[in-house]
């Protein structure tokens, strides 16, 4: 057993409390990790809130960080003392049906698990006071030191900064991948972005990769729109501006409508939108933001039928294992721009303000350095 200092979730819609927690040692095929930083996505915000099915409390929320190997269990073999690594939410066994498949990034090896906050074999090896903490999302980046199963880790170059490339965990690899691979947006394309959070905003980058021409970037916070310009959106949308619904307002501004579409926000009815501002016979919408239990998605048949697409995307249809080392190299060359995300840093006592900041609209990322 090590001790750790972690943000601990106790109870849903509570702040979190750093505590120190106990740590067991990695067990066969998993891997002890020390988080060097990790951001704070609004995937967190929305487990806390309780809103998440799978959420389990009290549970060691986080999941967008960077680290360095600590120990190894018996027969990893991919990983060793000393590598630097981001955790996966989204496991790479390379030996699964979905694995196998080539038609998707989703692993099943350690999905069902993870889902219920437990390691592969069912327990967890975070505990305060004797009483078990659980897992979250198989990575638990709130944790000074976390352990997660050796298909759920991405080694990395060691000489990128893991204080920035922990944004490659989830947010920026999300939403550039989500456009990339999900959506597979072509040269001269027209896209909306729906949110200009971490995701909206790494989903701009995504479609000026792409060669897209038109890039309106809608968000009801119009203090996101300088950030998004700056990553190369040509048109700007603050709903509120408008009594028409936004679906009328993009397909108007576009002859018809986009020919993409991105929803990063976790709006049932924004999804439905995304879905209406695409053009008639083509229009393809990408759903990338998470929504609550119980609720569901809702538009007339007929949008679908008159050739309109709905598609959603998990970690930007990225294989974590295989293609994270290629994002972090971009990362390096400064193709992809990291620093443009992290608004906020701060020390893991300070980590409720990091939420406070992401509701009250204030920050894109914040990075919690440990
Ligand atoms: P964020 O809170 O940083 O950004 C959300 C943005 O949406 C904010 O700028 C906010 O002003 C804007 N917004 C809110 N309501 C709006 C509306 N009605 N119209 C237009 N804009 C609106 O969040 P984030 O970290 O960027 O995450 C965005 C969503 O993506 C969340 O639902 C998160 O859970 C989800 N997510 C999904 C994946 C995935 O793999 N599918 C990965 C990461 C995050
Ligand atoms: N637990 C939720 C679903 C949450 C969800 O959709 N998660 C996204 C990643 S969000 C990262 O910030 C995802 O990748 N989903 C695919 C998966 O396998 O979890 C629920 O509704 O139960
Ligand atoms: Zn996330």
């Amino acid at each position: 057993m090590i001790k750790s200092r972690a943000a601990v979730a106790f109870e849903a819609g509570k702040p979190l409390e750093i505590v120190e927690v106990d740590v067991a040692p990695p067990k066969a095929g998993e891997v002890l990790v020390r988080i060097v930083a990790t951001g704070v996505c609004h995937t967190d915000a929305f487990t806390l809130s309780g809103d998440d099915p799978e959420g389990v409390f009290p549970a060691i929320l986080g999941h967008e960080g960077g680290g360095i190997v600590e120990a190894v269990g018996e027969g990893v073999t991919s990983l060793a003392v000393g590598d630097h690594v981001i955790p996966l939410y989204t496991a790479e066994c390379r030996e699964c049906k979905f694995c196998k498949s080539g038609k998707t990034n989703l692993c099943s090896s350690v999905r069902e698990t993870q889902g219920k906050g437990l390691m592969p074999d069912g327990t967890t090896r975070f505990s305060y006071k004797g009483q078990p903490i659980y897992h979250y999302m198989g990575c638990s980046t709130f944790s000074e030191y976390t352990v997660l199963p050796e298909v759920s880790l991405a080694k990395i170059q060691k000489e990128a900064p893991l204080e920035e490339v922990c944004l490659l965990g989830c947010g920026v690899t999300t939403g550039i991948g989500a456009v990339l691979n999900t959506a597979k947006v072509e040269p001269g394309s027209s896209v909306a972005i729906f949110g200009l959070g971490g995701i909206g905003l790494a989903a701009i980058i995504g479609a000026k990769m792409a060669g897209a021409t038109r890039i309106i970037a809608i968000d009801v916070n119009p203090s996101k729109f300088d950030k998004a310009r700056e990553l190369g959106a040509t048109e700007f949308v603050n709903p509120k501006d408008h009594e028409q619904p936004i679906q009328q307002v993009i397909v108007e501004m576009t002859d018809g409508g986009v020919d993409y579409s991105f929803e990063c926000v976790g709006n049932v009815d924004l999804m439905r939108a995304a879905l209406e501002c695409c053009h008639k016979g083509w229009g393809e919408s990408t759903i990338i933001g998470v929504a609550g239990a119980g609720q569901e998605i809702s538009t007339r048949p007929f949008q679908l039928v008159t050739g309109r697409v709905w598609r959603g995307s998990a970690f930007g249809g990225v294989k974590g294992r295989t293609e994270l080392p290629g994002y972090v190299e971009k990362a390096q060359k400064g193709e992809i721009p990291l620093d443009a995300f992290i608004t906020h840093t701060m020390g893991l006592e300070d980590i409720n303000k990091a939420f406070d900041l992401m509701h009250e609209g204030k920050s894109i990322r914040s990075v919690i350095h440990f």
